[in-house]
């Protein structure tokens, strides 16, 4: 995890996203559908729609500005190339992403993804299968990198916590393949 935003580029990063067109979805887990625990968006390259957990199914908004720059100036960090953005808004301390690795079809075979955090730090813990976890927490303007094999091997949550917290967004770049491997 490095810092690849300063504070004046990460607070009008964070003033742009809080416009975007977040959804609450809703998802299907063990026959019950009820709503994700955060808001979410999506933007993306034309026809790169997104299906997680066989239930929330996303389909891309056009790049904003921001957003595809911000895509371009990942790539030219760390040299992987991404279709779309996952954008996920933790309102309250109740808001949370359980366990799991993003391995959809949609997006390929080991794909590598770029997580850029804006707004209150949170605890991110990734664990191998059967492992124990190593805590980040995920600062205002900062990029993490899970490399191609990381969802085969491990998984990462942000959990629900007792602190007092305000709004963090996270934007996930991804790739999409649209199932090719
Ligand atoms: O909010 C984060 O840092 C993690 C988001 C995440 O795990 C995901 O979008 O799959």
């Amino acid at each position: 995890m490095w810092t690849v935003l300063n504070h004046e580029q990460a607070n009008s990063l964070y003033q742009h996203c809080l416009k975007l067109e977040w959804q609450q979805n809703q998802i299907r887990i063990a026959g019950k559908t009820m709503p994700v625990p955060r808001l979410e968006c999506i933007y993306g390259d034309a026809g790169c729609d997104y299906l997680y957990s066989n239930s929330v199914f996303l389909k891309p908004l056009t790049w904003t500005d921001a957003l595809d720059n911000l895509r371009d100036r990942i790539t030219a960090l760390i040299g992987y190339k991404f279709r779309i953005v996952i954008g996920n808004q933790y309102r309250s301390a109740q808001d949370s992403i359980g366990w799991h690795a993003d391995n959809e079809p949609s997006m390929g075979f080991n794909p590598a993804i770029a997580s850029i955090s804006l707004g209150c730090v949170r605890k991110f813990q990734i664990k191998p299968k059967d492992g124990k976890p190593t805590d980040f927490w995920l600062e205002h303007g900062s990029l993490l990198v899970m490399h191609p094999g990381c969802q085969s091997t491990h998984l990462h949550q942000v959990p629900k916590t007792n602190k007092v917290v305000s709004t963090r967004i996270n934007l996930t770049f991804r790739p999409h393949t649209g199932g090719k491997r």
